[in-house]
């Protein structure tokens, strides 16, 4: 990391997933930075639909990111995360482990599966089991369904691995993506009995230092 770096801001919220990936990526790979902790209201100051945090990202979501060595800001988990591995990944440490065609094609496939499949599927779990104002058990049934085939997918893919990285031969920003949504299984409602290896693997990544550390700072930086 050079040394010039000045610390990357985070835009977070103590318990949203997306953020954490990045949060993850930047531990990986020891890149300053420090979190500026939001929440989901539409207050001026503090919410993301507020004011001061639209200035920032217009969507009015978290994770944002701000780089003040590049003047770069970024915003949606999946460019926050490119963003990082272009800049600050030089040596190819989260990027993925080949360099084919198929390997790149690989990488992205397992992102966007992420970004676009069980991360949505099981966010709107959470809505129709936690916060919609009326039960709607069918929606939320609908979901289910789609967040474990999703399961079904990516146990499926960890047998390549036996259980130790999403792509076959190491850890990558892939995993980085999966882990705040799996990790979240429990209240979401989803069981694990079913998938002995995404237990598995989530329990080799919640060990790891950088995913420690990440977790710590978010959580930190929300007074928790
Ligand atoms: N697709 C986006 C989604 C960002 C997102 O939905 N963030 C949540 C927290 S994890 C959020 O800011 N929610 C605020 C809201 O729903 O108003 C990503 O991957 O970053």
């Amino acid at each position: 990391m050079a040394a010039h770096t000045k610390p990357l801001i985070l835009h977070a919220h103590a318990s949203g997933p997306n953020p954490i990936k990045i949060a993850i990526a930047l531990e990986a790979l020891k890149v300053p930075y420090i979190v500026k902790q939001w929440d989901f209201s539409d207050n001026p100051d503090t919410g993301v639909k507020g004011k001061t945090f639209l200035k920032v990202n217009e969507n009015g979501r978290v994770p944002a990111l701000e780089d003040p060595t590049t003047g770069v800001v970024s915003w949606e988990s999946g460019a926050c995360m490119n963003y990082i591995r272009r800049v600050y990944d030089t040596s190819n440490i989260i990027g993925p482990p080949g360099t084919s065609a198929q390997d790149l094609v690989d990488f992205d496939k397992w992102e966007y599966f992420l970004l676009t499949t069980l991360g949505p599927m099981t966010g709107q779990v959470n809505w129709f089991r936690h916060y919609h104002s009326q039960k709607n058990d069918d929606a939320l049934q609908r979901y289910v369904a789609q967040a474990y085939r999703c399961y079904d997918v990516l146990e499926g893919q960890l047998q390549k691995s036996d259980g130790t990285s999403i792509l076959p031969s190491r850890v990558t920003a892939v995993d980085f993506h999966f882990e705040p949504w799996v990790r979240q299984h429990s209240f979401a409602g989803l069981s694990l009995d079913k998938y002995p290896l995404i237990h598995k693997w989530l329990g080799l990544m919640a060990a790891r230092e950088d995913v420690k550390e990440a977790y710590a700072k978010i959580q930190i930086s929300a007074g928790k």
